[in-house]
């Protein structure tokens, strides 16, 4: 069954029985694969759903996800009765998602709007940070008990560095030899990398509800005033730290250019842009945080970034298992790119500390 077909009848099992009119791929994300799928009312209007088909390579338990996902965006929704919000459907059986074979599909609303990859507008990048800030404190009173780890150890960087030894060891794809520079930044960062993770498990960093994904184009903005709309991509939303939100969130929006930009050299974070976003983000936050937490905001961003270059590189030496690639080398090019930009927030640390100390004064 081709495509078409296909997408048709998943939406049919999630009761929409409207006039189908056909789909369009949606260029978004890594790991998943996201369609719209476009529907003529009985009134003669057009409307949309987006059918996403979850990666459980990735997600191996997609249904204690779809579980958890329908628990944080009801909460959610909740808090902003009238406003925009995230809304999964249910087939006739009340569930979530639909199983056909090795494909696992769900379906939500689709919500007109605007992403970007890249931006520099401080406003846009402030809303951003504001609707991070904003996300991280309408789950402060989820029950964290309730959320099942869709991916265990996602964000414990020392499980990552384990893992990424494995594969260097098993060297799988025959590729080790080529990335022996960047294996040995990788390692001589280590402890530093592992921060976070290992004040965690001193009991010196909280553990909240944390989105953990936070990548700026997670964020769904109004197409005419560029206000934040809904955060999406809540497949790991899990008990986390909220460095992981705020570190993700820098790594990928202010690097000047994008996380897989083959020219390194023009990889670095942008101060400004570190600025902005930040300001939004503790905005809504500041309050709430320990010492511990504001003392390793800054670092968390070389954290994530190392993080993903372990990551990156580690599915490279496995033969590009995980990530979705675009062409061959695409994951060796977002290691680079990763590792170069963790390298600039480490000649910048003291600045980003700053300015994290001075948008907290600005927002208690
Ligand atoms: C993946 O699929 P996407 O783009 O939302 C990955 C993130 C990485 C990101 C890098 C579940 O996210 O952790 O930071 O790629 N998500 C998962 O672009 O592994
Ligand atoms: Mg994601």
């Amino acid at each position: 069954m081709d495509l078409h077909e296909k997408l048709h009848q998943v939406c049919k099992l999630f009761r929409i029985n409207d006039e189908f009119l056909g789909y369009e791929t949606i260029q978004m994300g890594n790991v998943n694969r996201t369609y719209k799928v476009n529907f003529r009312l009985a009134d003669g209007s057009p409307k949309s759903f987006l059918v996403q088909n979850v990666n459980t390579y990735a997600f191996r338990n997609p249904i204690a996800l779809m579980d958890n996902i329908d628990q944080v965006t009801e909460h959610i929704r909740s808090k902003k009765p009238g406003q925009v919000a995230l809304h999964f459907h249910h087939t006739a059986d009340r569930k979530t998602y639909v199983i056909d074979g090795d494909n696992f599909w769900r379906m939500t609303n689709y919500v007109r709007s605007i992403t970007y990859n890249t931006v520099k507008d401080p406003d846009i990048l402030r809303n951003a940070g504001k609707a991070f800030g904003e996300f991280q404190m309408q789950l402060a009173d989820f029950d964290i008990a309730q959320l099942y780890e869709t991916i265990p150890n996602f964000h414990n960087t020392r499980k990552r560095y384990e893992t990424f030894l494995t594969s260097v060891r098993e060297n799988k794809a025959g590729r080790a030899e080529e990335v022996r520079e960047e294996i040995e930044y990788l390692l001589s960062v280590q402890d530093l990398a592992c921060k976070l993770t290992d004040l965690n498990a001193e009991g010196k960093l909280p553990l909240r509800v944390t989105h953990n994904d936070t990548k700026i184009n997670n964020v769904l903005f109004h197409p005419e005033d560029n206000s934040a709309m809904v955060v999406i991509d809540l497949d790991t939303v899990m008990p986390g730290l909220i460095g992981h939100d705020f570190g993700d969130a820098i790594r990928f929006a202010a690097n000047f250019v994008e996380e897989d930009c083959p020219d390194t050299e023009k990889a670095g974070v942008d101060l400004e842009v570190f600025r902005v976003f930040a300001e939004g983000f503790l905005s809504q936050t500041a309050s709430t945080l320990t010492e511990t937490e504001v003392e390793t905001l800054a670092l968390s961003c070389f954290v994530l970034t190392a993080e993903l270059a372990t990551r990156f590189l580690a599915d490279y030496l496995d033969g590009d298992l995980y990530f979705n690639t675009k062409y061959p080398g695409h994951n060796l090019v977002r290691a680079r790119c990763q590792i170069a930009l963790a390298k600039d927030m480490l000649r910048k640390m003291p600045e980003m500390e700053k300015i994290v100390r001075e948008c907290i004064a600005a927002a208690v």
